[in-house]
């Protein structure tokens, strides 16, 4: 297909990329369903996809990458703005022109044998003020489907263009030319020399080597989250790496809720939850990511700017997350799934018995021997639009207002069940001081503690210091009592035994439940050093069979584990040098007094 553009900018672009990278062809992508299943029939052909059985799940298909590129890979992730100290000391830095010379190189000739695919796609709904409008250039057939899934792509983004419109150039190869007479590989990649590069102040984003989600995905992590986030910073707003999820209660009251979990706590199961008290609902807006700004209202709206999901698969189940078993019906690409007997998916966690037969994400015969089926970061990409759970105005242009912020990691002791901020710079501190343990910590024990400060540790685009203040500079310029409320939650508190003293999934509608009371202004609570918690007969726990001694315990601040946190935090903090605003110095401060209330 030829072009369809005539902007300049683009075309021009596209000649260069031409040129330097090689392919044998130039593919515009129109995003018609035509264009999606030829080339979803030549990555057949080529055996990349399985087609999955129709009649189990029509028009889907099963991919499994090279065993070396499962995941995104940070220490190959970089922000190469001018200065080092704009990139801050939570991501890798280069140098943005020695980074251009050593990409070039990478490049030169890399899409030799390739077809170059041109996707113009759009962040956010076509034509809305506040999408984002990127080009991906790339060799990867697979990404081209994908992101036909999780943005709007084709010829509606370049009309939205036009001639002078400004879009983000996205360039990304698999980095495997095919010599003459060389065959091609099912996964193509080059793991070895593996670069995703943003260059905040010119805002382009080059990524070669790998062929697997956020890596190649751009639209995404890339630039949703990290250029979005200078852009961000640069124009007054927040690119967040938030759930967004619509909350109905059985009054009929609606709140719109977004949340950040760093990875593993459950994030896309709360944007998709099935309550477990009577009467409540939600509905899903976002499940990954949440662009905010004030409206002329003076509230903080929030849109989601994927289409799609793009969500871990092992441990999905009736239990856990139904409704995104609903949504994979159809339509569905999996990576790193198993493939059962009669050409369906399965994961680790999705049914109790192992099925027969089973191929596993490496495309070998299943041994429990030797590992999972699954990968376990294999991942489903599906359209948000087929979901049964998604909320009606989930594509509203102006975005939906949102009423409280959830911080949640993953947390064995100390942190409760759920505090409420006594205000925005006290909710920016406990952001900033979110934190997951890999494993089930000891009690006390910080050894194994990773901070990810609003789970924007890999995804931040500038230095995490200055992110903090632009998180308290968003607030300061806010009619106060329009912003949202901040809450930390935990769903992850163990008891002594080591179990779990919290139910998790559905019966975190009751968590919910509890926010909305607070904002609806019918409960007290309670003041903890992480702010206010329930008293314990504001939780609805009908029908939960839980002890009251556990409800108490999950409600409570241990102070003697606040010295090793307060150390812990300190030295967190200590990593930002003289970015660190000094009103969350402060916020530390006044966790420490709490310490002395202790002692005395
Ligand atoms: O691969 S992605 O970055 O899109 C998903 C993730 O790792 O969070
Ligand atoms: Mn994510």
């Amino acid at each position: 297909m030829s072009q369809m553009t005539s902007n300049t900018r683009l075309l021009d672009w596209v000649e260069e990329v031409r040129e330097l990278c090689g392919p044998d062809d130039v593919v515009w992508c129109d995003g018609s369903q035509e264009q999606f299943d030829l080339l979803a029939d030549k990555l057949v052909a080529a055996g990349t996809l399985k087609k999955l059985n129709p009649a189990k799940r029509p028009n889907s298909y099963w991919a499994h990458s090279d065993p070396r590129d499962v995941a995104r890979v940070e220490s190959r992730t970089y922000i190469c703005s001018r200065l080092e100290s704009d990139a801050g000391p939570t991501n890798n830095w280069r140098n943005p022109e020695e980074m251009r010379k050593h990409m070039t190189e990478l490049y030169s000739g890399s899409m030799a044998g390739r077809t170059l695919y041109v996707v113009p796609f759009s962040m956010g709904p076509v034509g809305s003020p506040f999408s984002m409008i990127g080009v991906e250039l790339t060799d990867s057939p697979y990404v081209v489907l994908s992101m036909s899934i999780m943005a709007a792509v084709g010829q509606a983004v370049l009309d939205e263009l036009g001639d002078r419109g400004d879009f983000v150039p996205c360039l990304h190869s698999v980095g495997q030319p095919i010599k003459p007479g060389e065959q091609d590989v099912p996964w193509p990649c080059d793991p070895d020399e593996t670069v995703i590069a943003h260059f905040p102040e010119s805002r382009e984003i080059w990524s070669y080597g790998s062929g697997y989600g956020g890596n190649a995905l751009l639209g995404k992590k890339c630039l949703a989250l990290r250029i979005a986030s200078a852009v961000a910073r640069d124009e007054g707003w927040l690119a967040e790496h938030m759930l967004i999820l619509k909350l109905t209660s059985p009054r009929g009251e609606v709140h719109y809720v977004a949340g950040a979990f760093p990875s593993a706590c459950g994030k896309t199961n709360l944007a998709m939850l099935v309550p477990a008290v009577g009467g409540w609902k939600v509905e899903t807006v976002g499940d990954d990511i949440a662009w905010m700004r004030f409206g002329e209202d003076g509230r903080l709206w929030a849109v989601n700017p994927e289409a799609g999901f793009f969500g871990v698969a092992p441990g999905t189940s009736q239990r856990t997350n139904p409704n995104a078993l609903k949504t994979l019906t159809k339509n569905v690409i999996f990576t790193n799934t198993a493939l059962t007997h009669d050409d369906d998916v399965w994961w680790e966690g999705l049914t109790d018995e192992v099925p027969e037969g089973l191929t596993t994400w490496k495309g070998e015969a299943y041994d429990p021997a030797s590992g999972p089926a699954a990968h376990p970061n294999a991942r489903f990409t599906v359209s948000a639009a087929q979901a049964p759970q998604i909320a009606q105005e989930w594509q509203r242009p102006e975005g939906v207002p949102i009423s409280a912020i959830l911080f949640g990691g993953r947390r064995a002791s100390l942190i409760p069940l759920v505090s409420e901020a006594h205000s925005w710079e006290h909710g920016v501190f406990l952001g900033s001081i979110v934190a997951s343990e890999t494993t089930a910590a000891a009690e006390g024990s910080v050894g194994n503690l990773r901070r990810d400060p609003f789970a924007m540790l890999p995804f931040c685009g500038y230095n995490m210091g200055d992110y903090f203040a632009h998180w308290l500079a968003t607030g300061a310029r806010a009619d106060v009592s329009k912003l949202p409320r901040i809450y930390l939650v935990n769903w992850f508190r163990k008891g002594s035994d080591g179990s779990f003293l919290w139910p998790g999934f559905g019966d975190n509608a009751r968590v919910l439940a509890w926010i909305v009371d607070r904002l609806e202004g019918r409960v007290g609570a309670v003041e903890t050093p992480f702010g206010r918690t329930p008293k314990l007969a504001d939780l609805n726990t009908d029908g939960l069979s839980i002890e009251p001694s556990a409800l108490e315990e999950l409600c409570s601040v241990d102070r003697r584990l606040l010295v090793s946190e307060c150390e812990s935090i300190e030295e967190h903090f200590s990593t930002f040098g003289d970015h660190l605003p000094k009103e969350l110095a402060h916020q530390l401060d006044q966790l420490r007094e709490q310490l002395l209330e202790v002692v005395d």
